[in-house]
């Protein structure tokens, strides 16, 4: 049995989120042969492995996580041959390559439903469908099966009159979920993993996967949205463990996308001794800036509510072996120095934009850089819902107005919550459309370019970019980030997230490290002098931290670790 920290202790992961990555054709959508292009870049910043988002054919109503075949390269991403090239181009440069499996649900298009809808019941049954009442017309189709709310808004069933049966979708109405019940389901999808193993690839990420395992009854939820009947389901832990051992993939590098989930479960999916995945994705901690739990009600991060799960999950997750993914943002995030920090000033927006991973990449786990945040790249600045692409922004932004919000308030929230924030292009440099295309990118891109973008700050050693290589350097070289234990300390600020690191055995570097963070635009005391007399400074995003009676204070936005 593998120990997690030995196997990815000095492991760092970046996502690349293909159609806004690079773009090798003009066409205006990245694509395989961008990234092959981009390999320099990303070897020099550090990185091991590229988490590489769908690039499966799709009619991209959800941006290839509607997968109509998972076997072949979508044609607006390239082919193929592109694919092994990327893939024989970044092993050569040490790089693997982890590529994105969504198995809770395939697109409509896809074959297996396209013969469903035909009345194939051998395909039928791939899926989640359900009886409608007899009587039932497209007209008038009658109550659908559960009041489950689907992901992206408005009910989780769709009514197929010529089948006069419906079909569960969590997320948008083109993708099915698959019946995991169904032993030849779940075949089909280990072959598909093979396929993929065969080619050499990595490891793999697998999309909302602790979603697979549906209740046997179908009941409505009068408390929630039908969440608390499908998330971490009955058979979950029993089908991850199919698919690894049939995959052949235990031990690989694997992380499981895990929605709503517990500690308890996360410590299943990843610990070595159930032979599940290798590390898990969870979310509490990044909606700790919506109101009520709701993702489309704004409220300011809760730093408290943060630091107190971030502790949790750092502290429960190493005393139960399991290994966490460390990470602000992904492709369905907005960028985390918009959201958790301050880009209104260049001062404050760089240095929130180098506390965020000071704070994760000290952590225990592995740091997941998200493409454009090791360059600080923001929010976008668009003024008019027509910019917005994504399926979900623009439910929301009908829903929220049918709520009763104006127009405005409604674009106000859009702008905060969506997932296009996180999906502007990558700015490579400062000429128009950012080095991304030659052609008209798939959505704007943000203003700020000019002043941030790759070109620029590779060349800078004081940029955001060389402060993220640095982090990255730090834990390749430090035993006491890669396998120390973790224990969070009380700050004396509710707006200072502190925790130890600490190893007995460090054959090099440091044995204690204590990381102070201040997610606030105003100086903060940390911590008492005597509780870190001693330490040095190991890395800070500034060098405003100083001792004031008897209290080590933080400038604003300040990230510092101090070592022993
Ligand atoms: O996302 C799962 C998911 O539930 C969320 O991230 C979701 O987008 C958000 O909570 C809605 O408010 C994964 C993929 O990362 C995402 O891009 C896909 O759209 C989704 O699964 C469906 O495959
Ligand atoms: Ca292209």
């Amino acid at each position: 049995m593998q120990d997690r920290a030995e196997q990815l202790g000095d492991k760092v992961v970046y996502q690349i989120y293909v159609r806004s990555f690079n773009d090798s054709n003009g066409d205006g959508i990245g694509d395989l042969k961008g990234i092959t292009q981009r390999l320099d870049y990303l070897k020099s910043l550090g990185v091991d492995y590229l988490w590489i988002t769908p690039f499966f054919t799709s009619p991209q109503n959800d941006n290839g996580y509607d997968v109509a075949n998972y076997r072949e390269v979508e044609p607006m991403f390239g082919t193929m041959e592109d694919f092994d090239e990327l893939s024989r181009e970044a092993r050569a440069r040490g790089i693997g390559l982890m590529l994105d499996m969504v198995f809770n649900h395939t697109s409509t298009s896809h074959e297996w439903f396209q013969k469903a809808l035909a009345g194939d019941s051998k395909y039928l049954a791939y899926y989640k469908f359900a009886d409608a009442a007899p009587d039932a017309t497209a007209e008038n189709p009658g109550e659908p099966p559960t009041n489950w709310i689907s992901k992206f808004g408005g009910n989780a069933w769709e009514y197929v009159p010529s089948l006069n049966k419906w079909y569960l979708h969590l997320f948008d109405v083109s993708q099915a979920d698959l019946n995991w019940d169904n032993p030849e389901v779940r075949a089909e999808l280990v072959d598909v993993i093979k396929f993929w193993k065969a080619k050499g690839v990595s490891g793999f990420r697998f999309d909302v996967v602790n979603l697979i395992s549906k209740p046997e009854v179908l009941e409505n939820d009068y408390e929630g949205d039908g969440r608390r009947f499908y998330t971490d389901g009955p058979h979950i832990h029993e089908y991850l463990q199919e698919l690894v051992r049939e995959g052949g993939i235990d031990g690989m590098v694997t992380v499981g996308e895990m929605s709503s989930t517990s500690i308890d479960n996360c410590i299943r999916y990843s610990a070595p001794r159930y032979h599940e995945l290798s590390q898990t994705f969870s979310f509490h901690h990044l909606k700790v800036d919506y109101l009520n739990g709701n993702k489309w009600a704004l409220q300011e991060p809760d730093i408290k509510a943060l630091r107190n799960l971030l502790r949790d999950w750092q502290e429960q997750m190493t005393a139960g072996g399991g290994w966490n993914a460390l990470f602000w943002s992904n492709h369905d995030q907005p960028r985390p120095n918009s959201r958790f920090g301050d880009c209104s000033t260049e001062e404050c927006w760089r240095r929130s934009s180098e506390l965020l991973p000071t704070c994760t990449h000290l952590m225990r786990g592995t740091p997941y850089i998200y493409q454009g945040e090791e360059l600080g790249m923001t929010n976008p600045d668009f003024t008019s819902i027509d910019q917005y692409r994504d399926v979900e922004s623009l439910n929301y932004y009908k829903i929220l107005q049918d709520e009763g919000k104006t127009p405005e308030e409604a674009f106000h929230i859009v702008c905060e919550r969506s997932r296009d924030d996180g999906r502007t292009p990558v700015q490579w440099d400062g000429t128009l459309n950012a080095g991304f295309t030659t052609g008209t990118p798939w959505i704007g891109i943000p203003q700020n370019h000019v002043t941030i973008n790759a070109k620029a700050e590779v060349a800078d050693p004081d940029s955001v970019w060389a402060y993220f290589h640095h982090l990255i350097c730090l834990r390749k070289a430090t035993p006491v980030v890669q396998k120390g234990g973790v224990h969070f300390l009380d700050a004396i600020s509710d707006k200072v997230i502190a925790y130890e690191r600490t190893v007995e055995d460090a054959a090099k570097g440091p044995s204690r490290l204590v990381v102070l963070c201040n997610f606030s635009g105003e100086s903060q005391a940390a911590l008492t002098e005597e509780t870190v007399a001693g330490g040095s400074a190991f890395v800070s995003n500034c060098d405003d931290f100083k001792f004031e009676d008897g209290k080590l204070v933080l400038g604003p936005w300040a990230a510092v670790a101090l070592a022993w």
